[in-house]
This record gives structure tokens, sequence and C-alpha cells, in this order.
């Protein structure tokens, strides 16, 4: 199935669903049945089997009274309210394009509750109901079947006629299923009533039958011949050939339990045996990844639904966090593992970073490691491996992430695993529509410090309030600048557009196979990208980030929220 608006579960986005018109459901199951050749019914008793049926090449489901009720956890005799069953087959529907057709078992109570039935099917686009002549509360034909209690067929004739009354679309089906042979009638009695419904208007009769073998039911056939559709449900009798069927012109087969059924083989092997290794390295293989469930659910309608409808935020970035190097300054602290997983406030730097990216809606966060790289994990991150950390430098481990993520469709920022800033300059740089931004602190004097080298910024204009209203753009960066001519220290913030990423990874890929490349730093990208003639926007903030080189920093970083 293609991984585009195929399959409408109207809760995953109907709205986006813009496919050529095919007719109605209802409209389809009336073409099934007055088709000329055998069809066939697929029992679903939830949205996803009914979905996993529609993919296997099904043209109609069965919503079968059995599994509906046994997916519930409950008898067959109507233990499942009405409603209940409605609401279940309200996610069928909702999940497929093709028909459904319900086991109405006797229609729930009398010529009434079969009329409601019946709009209330309709509203929910379910294209046909099958009743039975039993008595409500019903059992499973298949359960003392001899020992059942017809309805009185009159009775019967008039629920037929009430819902045929009932129903808005002149598609509608109503099926009439006759229990005689199943209660141990004989023919005689399965045809008197057979022709009794077919009177009544129904406009199919299901004959039933528990036999192991298929007499019954073509003796029926053939004295049935041609006067409605007839449809079979052959769970015992499931030896007969289907051509059997298809020589004696029967309408439509049921398949009436079967994916119930091979479900809960499945679903026991992988109890028991996760039950019994304590692990899942055995049950992995023999079930589906995760992301099979997500295909179909439609994961992948809600992704374009969301590009379409979401407004575009800087929420629709991703985050490329440089954190390779062991940041030796910290001594003992960084023995065993790199500086971005030292703890700071209980967790690690790099928790805390992602936390700020999260909390703006960036989730994909890509971590490059070099040093103890097996210290740093962390759920939901990704990670890229710099292995010649000791000899390459910041750009290369970008370079490295670049390339492992190929071509992508989102804005990208890139920060270090030793910087933490606050929120709001991470909003206020990926909500920037220039394709390069840098995020400076204007109050650089304050943290100026002589044992710590920082990148220093020169840009269009000052920090001040007319700056803020401004588009200052960078013109220099580096760690030697004159004081005078300083307008900022740059925050190790780079936010790149999506439209801009891939200039970003020709660049930086170029820098990386030049001379110095493996051993090149993110400033001297931003050199390049000006050469290059790439505006590059400044975004001032005054403080409220932290840069933790020293043991000092660690402490600053403890009361930093
Ligand atoms: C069902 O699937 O619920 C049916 C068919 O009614 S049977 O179980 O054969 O009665
Ligand atoms: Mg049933």
């Amino acid at each position: 199935m293609s991984e585009t608006l195929t399959v409408p579960p109207v809760s995953a986005g109907e709205t986006t669903n813009r496919d050529a018109p095919r007719p109605s459901k209802n409209q389809q199951f009336r073409a099934l049945l007055n088709s000329d050749q055998v069809e066939f019914l697929l029992e679903a008793h939830n949205g996803i089997s009914a979905r996993i049926g529609e993919e296997a090449g099904f043209k109609g489901l069965w919503g079968s009274g059995l599994c509906l009720s046994a997916q519930y956890g409950v008898r067959d005799n109507n233990e499942a309210s009405w409603t209940q069953v409605l609401e279940m087959l309200e996610f069928m529907s909702d999940a497929t394009r093709i028909p459904i057709m319900l086991d109405g078992d006797t229609g729930y109570g009398n010529f009434n509750n079969m009329r409601r039935l019946v709009r209330k099917l309709e509203q929910r686009d379910v294209s046909a109901v099958c009743i039975e002549d039993k008595l409500f509360p019903k059992t499973n034909s298949f359960i003392g079947g001899h020992r059942q209690q017809l309805a009185d067929m009159d009775e019967f004739c008039g629920k037929i006629k009430a819902g045929k009354d009932a129903q808005q679309d002149d598609d509608f089906v109503i099926v009439a299923r006759v229990e005689a042979l199943i209660a141990g009638w004989g023919l005689g009695e399965a045809m008197r009533r057979a022709e009794a419904y077919h009177r009544a208007g129904a406009d199919a009769i299901l004959m039933h039958s528990s036999a192991t073998n298929a007499d019954e039911i073509l003796a029926f056939k053939r004295e049935w011949g041609d006067r409605s559709p007839v449809v079979i449900v052959p769970t015992k009798y499931y030896k007969t050939p289907t051509d059997v069927f298809r020589d004696y012109g029967f309408s439509v087969v049921i398949w009436a339990n079967h994916i119930m059924r091979s479900a809960v083989a499945a679903m026991q092997e992988a109890a028991t045996m996760i039950a019994r290794d304590q692990n899942l390295l055995g049950v992995e293989e023999r079930i589906v990844p995760v992301k099979e469930l997500f295909r179909l659910q439609g994961a992948s309608e809600l992704e374009i639904a969301e590009r379409l409808y979401l407004p575009e935020k800087g929420a629709k970035a991703r985050a490329i966090v440089l954190a390779a190097s062991r940041g030796s300054e910290l001594g003992e602290l960084t023995e065993n593992k790199p500086k971005a997983m030292v703890q700071v406030r209980g967790e690690p730097l790099l928790s805390h970073i992602v936390s700020t990216y999260q909390s703006v809606g960036v989730n994909g966060v890509t971590v490059v490691r070099g040093y103890k790289k097996d210290a740093v994990q962390l759920p939901e991150l990704a990670y890229v491996d710099n292995d010649d950390y000791e000899t390459t430098g910041e750009l290369y481990s970008l370079h490295l992430a670049l390339e492992k993520a190929g071509e992508q469709d989102e804005a990208l920022v890139v920060s270090y695993g030793d910087v933490l800033f606050r929120k709001y300059i991470l909003e206020a740089l990926t909500e920037t529509e220039e394709d390069f931004a840098i995020a400076a602190d204007a109050n650089w004097l304050e943290s100026v410090n002589r044992y710590r080298s920082a990148d220093y910024v020169r840009c269009s204009m000052p920090n001040s309030r007319h700056a803020f209203y401004s588009h200052v753009t960078l013109e220099e960066i580096g760690e030697d600048i004159a004081p005078d001519e300083t307008h900022g220290e740059w925050m190790g913030l780079l936010k790149v557009s999506k439209e801009a990423v891939p200039r970003l990874r020709e660049a930086v890929a170029e820098i990386c196979a030049g001379p110095d490349g493996r051993t090149a730093t993110v400033p001297s990208l931003l050199r390049v990208l000006l050469d290059r003639g790439e505006k590059v926007r400044v975004l001032y903030s005054t403080g409220h980030w932290l840069d933790v080189d020293s043991l000092d920093d660690i402490v600053a970083a403890g009361s930093f929220e």
C-alpha cells in the first residue's frame, strides 16, 4: 500500500482525502450481491482487522457477532449491547472503504428495535445487516444448535419489512438468515421460511448449516434456484471446494471467524513465549515491527496533514548536538564520561539540553558521540559516532551527522553538548525566516574571562532597542575581534532553514575535505558561509546561556533553570 493518503480512516483525516469518487459502500455491497460470480466476505472485529481484510483484497467484510463478542471477551449471547457492537462497527467502517455486513443477530429486539438498528447502521455507513430467525438473547448456532428455538415466522417477516421500510438508501441490504437446518427442522421448513422472508422483502437468504459436509446446503440451493441471492457460511463444511459453491451459483461466501481465530493463535503463542522467556528475544522476530502498526493506523497521512494544517513554527526543526569531546578541563569528572554526561541538578547536561529542545517541539535530536561514547545513552535520541574524536574537531562531527541524516525536509539547529541556553532563545532562533541565524550574547563584556577562549561577533549593528526590530546580520566571527568592534559573544547556536540545509551540507563537506578540515570549527564554517555571500542573521540576547567549561561553570549550571 502506498504511503500517501490511500486508505482513509475518517479519524485520520478525511478532509485531506481527495481520491477519485468511487461507488458508495452500499452500492459496492449491492454489486457484490448481484455479481454473477461467487463473492467473499471476510470476518473483521475491529478497525485494524477490518483494514487488514481490505488490504488483503476483500471486497466486503462480515461484522461477526461471535468475533465482536469475543474481542470484548464476552459470549455470543448478546452480552455486548447493540450500541457497543455499533461503536466497534463505526471504527471498522472508518478504517476501510469496502462495505460491511453486520451480523445483526436477531435484530436486538422486535421490529421496532430493528428499525432503529437499520437507521443507525446507515448513519455509520454500514451497508448491510443480516438477521437470524431465533430469539433474543441468541446463542451461537454451533452451541447446541438443535436445542435452539426459532422465531415465529410471521413475527420475523414483520421485522424484515420494518427494516426495509426504515432504510433511507435503496442499496442498503437486509439478509434474512434461516436457522431451520441448524435447529434440526430439515429442508422443508428451511424452504418455507426462506420463501416467507423472501416475500417479506429480504434482499438475500443466508442459509446456515452446522453439518460437516455441504449436502443440506447444496440441496437447499438446488431447490431454491435463483429466487434470490443465497449467502453461506462454510465454517463447518470448510472441506467443500469453493468451486462447488461456484458451480451451484451461490452469491456470497462468508469466511466468518478466521481472522479472530488466527489472531488468538498468534496472541497465545506470543504471550506464552514472553511469560516463559521473560524477555522479548524469541518473540521479536515473529511479530510485526511497531512501524507496521503505525502504517496500518495511517500515521503517514497524519504527517502529511500536519504539514498542511499546522502552522510552520519553530517546531519544524531537528537538532544536532555536538558532544564528541571529553572536556578534559573538568578533570576526573570526565574520566569515565564526556562532559555532556556530567551531572547537573541530578541529570546529565545533555538531558537539560534535550529537554530545552523538546520544550519547543524539536523532538528529533541527534547527538554526535566520541569520547566514552557508551556512556552517552539517553532515551529518544539518535546517535552518530565520531570514532576519530581525538584527531578531529567539531565540524567533522557535524559533517558525520549531516551525512548520516541524508536528505531531510526540516530546518536544523546545531548546538553543543556543553552549552545550556534558555528556551526563549531557541524558540526565537527557530522562528527566524532567514536561512542562517545565530544567537549572540550582547553582555559579552560581563563574561570576559582571560582563561577562556570565546567566539566574538561583529554585526551590522550593536544591540539596542532598534536592533530588536532590525534584521541584524553577522559580519565577522572569531576569537580575535578587537573589543571596540565586538558586539557580542556567539552562544554556540546555529539555525539553518530547511532550504539551506543542502548548502550547509555542501559547505561542511568541502571544508572537511580541505587541508585543515578535520580540525575545523563551526565559526570557521560561518566564515566560509559569509565568504560565499550567505546572510547570517544575529539574534541578540543578554545572558541566559552557559558554556560549561570549568568546575565553576558546573556550579553555575546548578542554578541555571
Ligand atoms: C458469526 O460469525 O457470529 C455467525 C456465524 O453468526 S456463526 O458463528 O457460524 O453462527
Ligand atoms: Mg453470529
